[in-house]
């Protein structure tokens, strides 16, 4: 376990003793615990073994008795003892916004409410204004978050479905009888938030049915919703659903099509071979006969593969991602779809955090992950002052930065790191770095991260702005808008590109699995205008590195090459893009 999720539990702790009506300096003891373990410098597990955690101070004895369960077992058995102690409704309650812990405390004790939906009930009938301490304003933002847990809690990240997907269908693979698996659906789409996992099996037809025996009765199954033959469906203990489909090996192809979606996609493909007299489905792909006589004497085609189904009609093979009826067919009839990048392509990246800031690794714990994943440089955007709540760093601080990684890249010769940062976009547009400092960096990343309420055309002005800086290499995270959580700023985006279109700035897709953005329909409307961009997994972790594959789906979904990403040059290339860069804007 690493500190993030260490800290994470420990801060969990935390609220759920506030939920019970603990001792309240008890309570803080885990919130603070939980931000001494996230600015920990050193190693966790290193401190865990050494028995050190005990005398960092705020860590008392029942903190790092619990840090080293954590650490060295991956569970805590007081923490598992103490969720299940509190009502699942109540732990629901914790997850809207709008009421903290010591409301929700309130409600369930006074109100004896258990459930959301008892919860939403007291809110319409008025219930909730006549506790001491709430209010008609209370009730209304209890509303408002109930409506966004519901909206959102239908679909989920990428990063969560994509790890359940895998552990299922490896699960189902090795069961007997089965000879082909395949994750299908939106997640085989990289869409940006997930509905429910499909999954499609070969299997032979004695063996069906105990295929799905065991799926249904896999341990993370919490509920079985569709029990049959060919398909069922069940809700897993993370929340999220999963459909197994078995069909046989000649209709796998056309299942795999079908079940890969999306629906709009279908909908045309079927329409096009319907045009060249064919009737294609989810189990295969005929001509058609009179209108009586369909179904009966269906002459059925075989195809091995996908490529085999677009051919017939046609079409160049169109990968998973561009299946959105967004103009595929019509390239794919001219045979003039684009080579899309891929992550083989992927040499660096530009938006990483350390220890200097709010990140939890070190400069050359980072480096040394980054060079682990076969690439040849790093780029270190650390934040800068005014990200006060992230440890943002002073103009000294960066300099420091910057003299630790020219020692730190003597150590290599195929290896760089190079020395970025992230200035906050004030809200006037301007930068919280001077010129001279930001000159001096390889690169600079701008972002905005706070003074969010503006109108569209402020926010548009203050970015285009910022962007027209001539020290700004890249712009980060485009709209501000955080997956499930929080919709975008207002923001004219065109506007934006076309800003960056005139002077040569890049603008990143943050692969962070809560941004993803540039979103894929802007980065068409950006490769459109000539505006190159670059995956920048905004890692706080080494582990967040990897995040960089969810940048690469969305830049494969946005119909972009290797030549529109920046991160597909060789490190030799990025220097010399970025020193030519700033010579161009001088
Ligand atoms: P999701 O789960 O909401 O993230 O999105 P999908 O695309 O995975 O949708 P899902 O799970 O409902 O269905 C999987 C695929 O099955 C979908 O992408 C296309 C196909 N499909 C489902 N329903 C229909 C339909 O009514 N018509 C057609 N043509 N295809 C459908
Ligand atoms: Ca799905
Ligand atoms: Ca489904
Ligand atoms: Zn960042």
């Amino acid at each position: 376990m690493d500190k993030k999720q260490v800290a994470d539990i420990l801060s969990e702790i935390g609220t759920l003793l506030e939920v019970k009506g603990e001792n309240p300096f008890k309570c803080r003891a885990y919130h603070a615990g939980a931000r001494i373990v996230t600015s920990l410098t050193q190693d966790l597990s290193v401190l865990v073994t050494s028995g050190e955690i005990r005398n960092i101070k705020g860590i008392g004895d029942a903190l790092s008795e619990k840090i080293t369960e954590l650490v060295t077992t991956g569970k805590l058995e007081y923490y598992e003892k103490l969720k299940s102690s509190v009502p699942p409704g109540v732990l629901q309650m914790l997850s809207i916004g709008g009421i903290g812990p010591a409301k929700v405390r309130v409600l369930s004790t006074t109100l004896k409410i258990a459930t959301l939906d008892e919860l939403e009930k007291a809110c319409k009938e008025g219930k909730i204004r006549s506790v001491e301490g709430f209010g008609k304003k209370t009730e209304e933002n209890i509303l408002a978050g109930l409506s966004a847990l519901k909206t959102y809690s239908a679909r989920h990240l990428i990063s969560s479905a994509e790890p359940v997907a895998k552990t299922m269908a490896a699960f189902v693979a090795k069961l007997k009888g089965v000879s082909r698996v395949e994750i299908a659906g939106s997640l085989r789409r990289r869409a940006e938030t997930i509905g429910d996992i499909d999954i499609l099996a070969v299997a032979k037809e004695s063996e069906a049915a105990a295929v799905m025996q065991s799926f249904t009765s896999h341990p993370d199954v919490e509920r079985i919703t569709a029990h049959g033959a060919t398909k069922s469906s069940v809700i897993l203990l993370s929340g999220i659903s999963c459909d197994l489909r078995i069909v046989n090996e000649l209709e796998f192809p056309f299942a795999l099509n079908y079940f890969t979606g999306s629906k709009e996609h279908n909908v045309r493909l079927r329409s096009l071979a319907r045009e060249a007299g064919y009737s294609l489905n989810e189990y295969g792909f005929s001509k058609i006969e009179s209108q009586e006589k369909r179904g009966a004497s269906k002459q059925a085609f075989r195809c091995k593969d996908e490529e085999d189904i677009y051919r017939m009609l046609g079409l160049a093979y169109v990968p998973p991602e561009l299946r959105e009826d967004c103009g595929e067919f019509e390239k794919a009839q001219e045979k003039k779809l684009p080579q899309l990048v891929t992550e083989q392509d992927i040499k660096g990246t530009f938006h990483c955090h350390t220890t200097h800031s709010d990140g939890a690794h070190s400069l050359s714990e980072m480096a040394n992950a980054a060079r682990t994943l076969g690439w040849q440089y790093l780029g270190i955007a650390d934040h800068s002052i005014s990200a006060s709540y992230a440890n943002g760093m002073t103009e000294q601080r960066l300099k420091k930065q910057q003299k630790e990684i020219d020692l730190l890249n003597q150590n290599w010769s195929n290896f760089r790191i190079l020395k970025g940062v992230e200035v906050d976009i004030l809200a006037d547009g301007s930068l919280d770095f001077s010129d001279d400092v930001l000159a001096g960096c390889d690169y600079v990343v701008a972002s905005v991260h706070s003074s969010f309420k503006m109108t569209e055309q402020q926010m548009t002005e203050r970015i285009v702005q910022a962007i027209s800086n001539r020290n700004v290499t890249m712009l980060g995270h485009l709209s501000g808008r955080l997956l499930l959580q929080r919709e975008s700023y207002p923001l004219n985006q065109e506007q934006v590109v076309d800003a960056a279109a005139k002077c040569g700035t890049i603008i990143e897709i943050n692969a962070h699995p809560t941004r993803l953005e540039l979103n894929w329909r802007m980065c068409r409307y950006a490769k459109e205008k000539g505006v190159r961009v670059a995956i920048n997994p905004d890692a706080h972790t080494m582990n967040g590195l990897k995040d960089v594959r969810f940048g690469v789906g969305i830049a494969r979904k946005g119909w972009l090459t290797r030549q529109d990403v920046l991160n597909s040059m060789t490190l030799k290339e990025v220097q010399q893009f970025l020193v030519r860069r700033k010579k161009e804007r001088e």
